[in-house]
């Protein structure tokens, strides 16, 4: 399916002077008003290949209808998206749900929907049915050499794929750790892991970044072995200037202050990228600010502070993913509500007033420092988002669009309604 760009004209003519006057008040009162408006052009979120399809939990999955089949359906997925708020850029791809069987051609499709390929993930959490070694046991951490060296080789795959789509990055996480005490030797398992990251480190072309993204917990329950942030900083350090630390935010201990990791990561010039989520529990994947718009919105501030601190550009200088799964509502809406969400973070923090922030810091001023803070978190930014949008030939309200225009009821027509998508 695809949607006619009339369709969205058609639909923003008729939105036009409501969405005028919610807009008018926030013209006059922000100053840089245009500059930021081109940030939030420029910003793009890469939309991940594996949440396109309902997610499931262990106890069971539902699925909607309509899901895509392979992975031109995927990209077609992501264009629609796209088209319609006109920030999701980018599709992240994970190996091996997405092997491309013609690069020339799917380069050629998301080129047509007007999608760039964001970092590649490598899948050494699961067996496949073809797989010689099992990483039951863990993966580059595995006590076994010939199971490191499968993972390694996946991983360098990976990288090839991502060369030939023109991709610039690879994104590994690692599910190796262990269930009991006693399992593993930490030391061990910690210099196992970086010799074989190095190995792939080494495989990677000069214009190419390595993330390495860390959880807390899951599948292993006693220890991960890539399991917070510091334990990701040692690797990216030791492996080399390409590696940096991806920030999922559903992989952190209950009540972690996420704001200032990142934080710190970008003071060290060690923050890479992004897997944006909510959650209440654990990694839950749910939307990007469905639970926690605040944490969002103070990462966001931190994530801006920090990167004009290092005069970084906003948009390209880190990889913004959204990383979800979706049990109960439509993927696609889902996404839209994520992008959303992300966009509507970013605007505020850009509105802090950074330099009354740093007079009320250095005077000491706790409560006017929150009222700084809380005054860009409440400023009602919805019009501003909408309006960057409209200029960029996006919809004012991408949501109430797609289902007027009833998106999901054309895919179930066109795929069917038991169709089921790679991933998780
Ligand atoms: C993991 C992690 C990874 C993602 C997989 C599917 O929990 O967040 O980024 O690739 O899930
Ligand atoms: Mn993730
Ligand atoms: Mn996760």
């Amino acid at each position: 399916m695809k949607i006619d760009k009339y369709k969205i004209e058609e639909y923003n003519q008729q939105e036009s002077s409501k969405h005028t006057r919610k807009l008018e008040g926030l013209v006059e009162e922000i100053a840089n008003y245009e500059e930021i408006l081109q940030k939030l052009i420029d910003f793009q979120i890469a939309i991940p290949s594996w949440a396109l399809g309902s997610g499931g939990t262990r106890f069971g999955r539902f699925p909607g209808g309509g899901e895509p089949r392979s992975l031109e359906e995927k990209i077609e997925d992501v264009g629609l998206l796209h088209t319609l708020n006109q920030s999701s850029g980018a599709i992240s791809l994970h190996i091996p749900w997405d092997v491309p069987e013609n690069y020339q051609s799917i380069k050629a499709l998301a080129a047509q929907h007007g999608l760039a390929f964001d970092a590649m993930n490598s899948n050494t959490f699961q067996d496949q049915a073809n797989q010689a070694l099992s990483y039951k046991f863990g993966s580059m951490q595995h006590v076994d050499k010939a199971v490191r060296k499968q993972a390694i080789a996946h991983n360098i795959e990976v990288i090839k794929h991502g060369v030939a789509l023109g991709s610039k990055a690879l994104t590994v996480w690692l599910s190796d750790g262990s269930c009991f005490p006693g399992q593993l030797n930490f030391r061990k398992a910690f210099q196992r892991t970086l010799e074989s990251l190095q190995e792939v480190y080494a495989a990677l072309p000069s214009d190419w970044k390595m993330f390495v993204e860390y959880k807390a917990f899951e599948p292993n329950f006693y220890s991960t072995t890539v399991g917070d942030w510091g334990q990701s900083f040692l690797y990216a350090t030791k492996l080399g200037p390409q590696a940096y630390t991806l920030v999922d935010l559903g992989h952190h201990l209950p009540n972690a202050n996420i704001e200032q990791i990142v934080s710190l990561l970008l003071m060290e010039g060690k923050l890479g990228g992004f897997h944006f989520n909510d959650s209440k529990y654990g990694d839950d994947d749910l939307t990007a600010g469905s639970i926690k718009p605040y944490q969002l919105f103070l990462i966001f501030s931190e994530l801006v502070e920090g990167m004009d601190a290092r005069q970084m550009d906003h948009a390209s200088d880190l990889g913004w993913m959204i990383d979800a799964s979706h049990n109960v509502k439509d993927p696609l809406e889902d996404l839209l509500q994520s992008v959303e969400a992300i966009m509507i973070a970013y605007a505020q923090a850009l509105l802090v007033d950074r330099k009354s922030l740093i007079v009320a810091q250095e005077e000491n001023d706790v409560a006017k420092a929150q009222e700084i803070l809380q005054t860009a978190f409440r400023t009602d930014v919805r019009p501003l988002v909408a309006e960057a949008r409209l200029r960029a030939n996006g919809a004012l309200n991408p949501l109430a669009l797609y289902r007027s225009l009833k998106v999901r009821e054309e895919l179930v027509k066109e795929r069917g309604s038991k169709t089921v998508a790679t991933g998780l």
